[in-house]
């Protein structure tokens, strides 16, 4: 079924130049990208994407590492979307990721683990109204997998 997600490349993503990579492996899987910006995210953003985590030790430090600097905030569409860009994440740890997810590859420390992605529909739905207005998404287009899969 094909679903949104938020996917943001944190700010130690962007000071490494990673961002032309990462991208490059949500194209090369086919998903749609239907919304992409650079942001510097406000207090009031920081704190609306991890309220869940309010109240944890490492919540002042996670706020300040968000906020340090430019995000590449995405919204992709497709089909599994949300699982599979965790899956292509790799575990929040980088030293538990997989070999070949993108913090396998690039993050070294659990607090600069280089990605966000959305854990579930609520939190993609969520996530995407904190940094998206529903005018910024551009989804009437058709990708070449699209078009691929509907000739069939
Ligand atoms: P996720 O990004 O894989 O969904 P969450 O548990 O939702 O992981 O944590 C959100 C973010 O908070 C992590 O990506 C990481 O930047 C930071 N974080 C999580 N756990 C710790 C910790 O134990 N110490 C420091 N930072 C943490
Ligand atoms: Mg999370």
């Amino acid at each position: 079924m094909s679903e949104r997600t938020f996917i943001a490349i944190k700010p130690d993503g962007v000071k490494r130049n990673l961002v032309g990579r990462i991208i490059t492996k949500f194209e090369d899987k086919g998903y749609k990208i239907i919304g992409l910006k650079l942001l510097i995210p406000t207090m009031e953003h920081a704190e609306k994407h991890y309220f869940e985590h309010k109240g944890k030790p490492f919540y002042p430090r996670l706020i300040k590492y968000i906020t340090s600097g430019p995000i590449v905030a995405m919204v992709l569409e497709g089909d599994n979307v949300i699982a599979e860009s965790r899956r292509l994440m790799g575990a929040t740890k980088p030293e538990e990721a997989e070999a070949g997810t993108i913090r396998f590859e690039y993050a070294i420390a659990k607090e600069y683990n280089i990605i966000h992605g959305s854990d579930s529909p609520e939190s993609a739905e969520r996530e995407i109204a904190i940094y998206f207005k529903e005018e910024e998404l551009c989804s009437d287009w058709t990708t070449m997998l699209e078009s691929i899969m509907s000739d069939g």
